[in-house]
């Protein structure tokens, strides 16, 4: 008997370290575009969890362009990584970025910005999970919507800053959706003016949103959506810049992260309103821990997963994250 339980535990014992040694060897990057946005910041964090609870490592990757996307997979194949996952700087990059990580004999997926081939069509065989774009960006239009209507606004006296990224296909169905929305509740569409910016961070916006307001120097009231707070908050402190008050504007972002935290802080309301909540839980831990089971138990991720996103305002904003697991 004694013999026997000694047995099975070194059986047991074999198999633990088998599976432990396994797990360290596994080591996968993640590679971002924008390394400085909170939401990327938060999608590294929740993906080191994954690498905590599995025992893998994570290699964290900051790629701003192009060629530094080709270095950092390069790099990544140089130090025996199996995989990565990657927010690319340019959707366009991808038949290159496939090419690349296949050179290197990595497995591949993205998150956030979806690779598109040369047709100018999503990649379909590399897995994939972004955000339901359309979707989100309803719920900003309908949650501006309904603020006009609660503070009693004449929606034709009303301009709307479309802060735009068209280049990239999430961007576009984001502003769209809120279009859609704000469009059903009665915007006309004449009054909403684009503002494209030339990055996806705030400054770029607050240049693009500043053009329309100069424009259209007769209007009072602005309303403004884009592809992430940090879209809206240029847009916001472009309003302010030129001496509109923030009760005369309604700003509603995507993202939820640190950026948009901060400015639900502030002592006086400003006129960012609102931001759709994304769960870059999902989008780091999720999408690390599908890598890890595709390297370590060959278990194919799912092609595409669209995550879905909760409105916050200043008031609910705690609770919200609270409930989706981001505290
Ligand atoms: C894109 C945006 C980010 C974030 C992410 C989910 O990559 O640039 O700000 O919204 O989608």
């Amino acid at each position: 008997m004694r013999v026997l339980k000694k047995a099975v535990l070194t059986g047991v014992m074999a198999l633990a370290i088998a599976g432990s040694a396994h797990a360290a060897d596994v080591k996968i990057g993640f590679v971002v575009k924008q390394p400085e946005e909170p939401w990327f910041q938060d999608e590294w964090k929740f993906a080191q969890k994954a690498a905590e609870e599995k025992g893998f490592t994570l290699v964290e990757i900051g790629a701003p362009d192009g060629e530094k996307v080709q270095a950092a997979i390069d790099n990544l194949g140089a130090q025996g990584a199996q995989g990565f996952i990657i927010c690319v700087p340019d959707v366009k990059l991808g038949p290159g970025i496939v090419a690349k990580a296949a050179a290197n004999d990595l497995k591949l997926m993205t998150v956030d910005d979806r690779l598109v081939g040369a047709d100018g069509e999503p990649i379909e065989s590399v897995p994939h999970m972004g955000i339901s774009a359309v979707k989100i960006g309803e719920t900003v239009g309908q949650s501006i919507a309904a603020e006009i209507e609660a503070r009693g606004w004449d929606m034709s006296e009303v301009g709307a800053i479309r802060v735009s990224y068209d280049q990239l296909p999430t961007a576009v169905d984001r502003v769209e959706g809120a279009i859609t929305a704000l469009k059903a509740a009665g915007f006309p569409a004449e009054n909403i003016y684009d503002a494209p910016q030339a990055k996806t961070d705030t400054e770029a916006a607050l240049n693009a949103a500043t053009t329309v307001l100069n424009q259209h120097a007769d209007v009072k009231k602005w309303i403004a959506f884009g592809l992430n707070d940090e879209a809206v908050l240029g847009a916001v402190r472009a309003t302010e810049s030129v001496g509109i008050p923030a009760e005369n504007v309604i700003g509603v972002g995507i993202g939820g992260a640190e950026s948009a935290i901060n400015e639900f802080k502030k002592p006086n309301p400003t006129g960012f309103y609102g931001t759709v909540i994304i769960s870059p839980k999902r989008h780091g831990y999720e999408t690390a821990l599908n890598m890890y089971e595709w390297i370590a138990n060959n278990k194919e991720p799912e092609p595409l997963i669209l995550t879905s996103g909760s409105l916050a305002l200043r008031d609910t904003y705690v609770d919200v994250r609270k409930d989706l697991g981001i505290e």
